[in-house]
């Protein structure tokens, strides 16, 4: 009879084991970035929404930003395993940081890398990858939130290039970005979608911050106004058209979430279990009360299914075998488990769970943004639901 196994709860399933060296590696250095730079800051930027322009710098300097970008451009040339692994260090903190650095690595980097010219990966991605430059991705639009297809802004071809007018909506970023990633639909093109990378101070361009946020405050979010801003040919991003332009990068940000938000709910987990230890009423720990335990029982379950399959997809994806369905599955599942074990803990918190200072409600409220951005909890399970009956229910 082979010898029982000891019961590790904080990594029921040994996820850790399942891990390589160097991945491991990249873990250890965004943990101890995330605890000891982002950790102290979270609660003044979430009280005075305010966003520090030098946390790109520093998670550039950490190597955390472009993880699975090649190193010749500046990325560190990981793998998808470790980029979610990032992520989820990174959201143990906030869900405003690592949307930060999500829009960076996987809606910004990435498109340059896989749809644009050498020329734009040698002028962007190095100045990305070290946080020098902040980028943004203007998809969304006041009345093309779920339904990108339906976006109103144009592109015009001229002389040597376009003209782009519009306006987005929701972008993370884009108040303090140097470069956006902008889509519209190119009259040059069919009317398809097609990408631009845009600079900073381009005449005509410009990004006011969306205020009083309740949700993701540490997390800088704006408009993008275009008013017939021309830019050259040099701006296109040549080698995709189409939504499956967006939606290639979109795969990634949202597999990232997928690991980010476990992150968020380990970090109320251990904080719930840890106030029901210290915690006594009606003479006894509050963690030793069946309800409570229950809860801690549930939160344990979720997180570790989540990991175990955020892992899944991350083998896969670094097969080049991953369906876009497999991360609507986590990026669902994921998000709304999160959230509803935020919601838990903030409960078991009593009193002190409405406070900033128990961490819990920030995450909570944060997670509220992350179930409706890159594509709500709802629009997965249509996704879902037509990959499995054939039927599209969307419209
Ligand atoms: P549909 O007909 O399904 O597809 C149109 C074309 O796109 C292709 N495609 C994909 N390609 C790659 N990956 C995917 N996941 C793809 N999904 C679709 C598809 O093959 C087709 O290609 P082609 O060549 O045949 O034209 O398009 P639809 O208009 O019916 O789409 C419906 C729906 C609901 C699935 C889709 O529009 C959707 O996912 N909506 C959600 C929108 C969304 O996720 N927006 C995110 C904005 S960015 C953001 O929130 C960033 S927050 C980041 C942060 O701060 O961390
Ligand atoms: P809507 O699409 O109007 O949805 C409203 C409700 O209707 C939802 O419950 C939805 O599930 C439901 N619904 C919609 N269609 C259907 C349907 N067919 N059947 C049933 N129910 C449906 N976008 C970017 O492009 N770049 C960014 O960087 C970015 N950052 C963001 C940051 C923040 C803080 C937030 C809040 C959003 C951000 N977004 C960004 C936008 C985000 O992707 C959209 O908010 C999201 O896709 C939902 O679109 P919407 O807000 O227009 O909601």
């Amino acid at each position: 009879r082979p010898e029982l196994a000891s019961f590790n709860w904080e990594d029921p399933f040994l996820l850790e084991a399942q891990l390589e060296e160097d991945e491991r590696m990249i873990r250890d250095s965004a943990y101890a970035y995330a605890q000891e730079k982002l950790q102290p800051r979270v609660l003044k930027a979430y009280e005075t929404e305010t966003t520090d322009p030098e946390i790109f710098r520093e998670m550039g300097e950490m190597g955390l930003l472009g993880t699975t970008i090649p190193e010749e451009y500046g990325g560190l040339g990981g793998n998808y395993v470790s980029y979610g692994l990032v992520a989820r260090e990174v959201e143990r903190v906030d869900s405003g940081y690592r949307s930060m650095m999500s829009v960076q690595s996987s809606l910004v980097m990435y498109p340059i890398y896989a749809y644009g010219t050498e020329e734009q990966r040698q002028k962007y991605l190095p100045k990305l990858a070290s946080g020098e430059w902040i980028g943004c991705f203007g998809l969304t639009e006041p009345d093309a939130g779920s339904d990108p297809g339906s976006m109103k802004t144009t592109a015009k071809k001229t002389d040597g290039g376009y003209v782009l007018n519009g306006s987005k909506m929701w972008i993370s970023n884009a108040p303090i970005a140097d470069v956006f990633v902008v889509w519209a639909k190119s009259d040059a093109h069919d009317g398809k979608i097609k990408g631009f990378v845009l600079d900073k101070g381009t005449k005509g361009l410009s990004a006011p911050k969306i205020e009083n946020k309740a949700s993701l405050r540490a997390s800088i979010t704006g408009e993008i106004v275009l008013d017939n801003v021309e830019v050259s040919e040099e701006a296109l991003l040549p080698n995709v058209a189409g939504l499956k332009g967006p939606f290639g990068c979109l795969n990634r940000a949202r597999y990232g979430i997928a690991w980010g938000v476990m992150g968020a709910a380990e970090a109320c987990w251990h904080g719930a279990r840890q106030y029901g230890l210290d915690r006594k009423q009606f003479n006894r720990p509050l963690a030793q009360t069946q309800l409570f335990q229950l809860k801690l029982a549930n939160m344990q379950t979720e997180i570790t299914l989540g990991l175990q399959a955020a892992l899944r997809v991350g083998r896969l994806m670094d097969e080049a075998n991953a369906a876009p369905e497999m991360v609507s599955l986590i990026k669902r599942n994921n998000c709304g488990k999160a959230l509803e074990i935020a919601r838990h803990a903030r409960d078991m918190h009593g009193g002190n769970g409405i406070s900033l200072e128990f961490q819990v409600i920030r995450h909570m409220v944060n997670l509220e943004t992350v179930n409706t951005y890159e594509g709500t909890h709802d629009v997965h399970a249509l996704i879902l639901g037509r990959a499995q009956t054939g039927l599209q229910a969307f419209a």
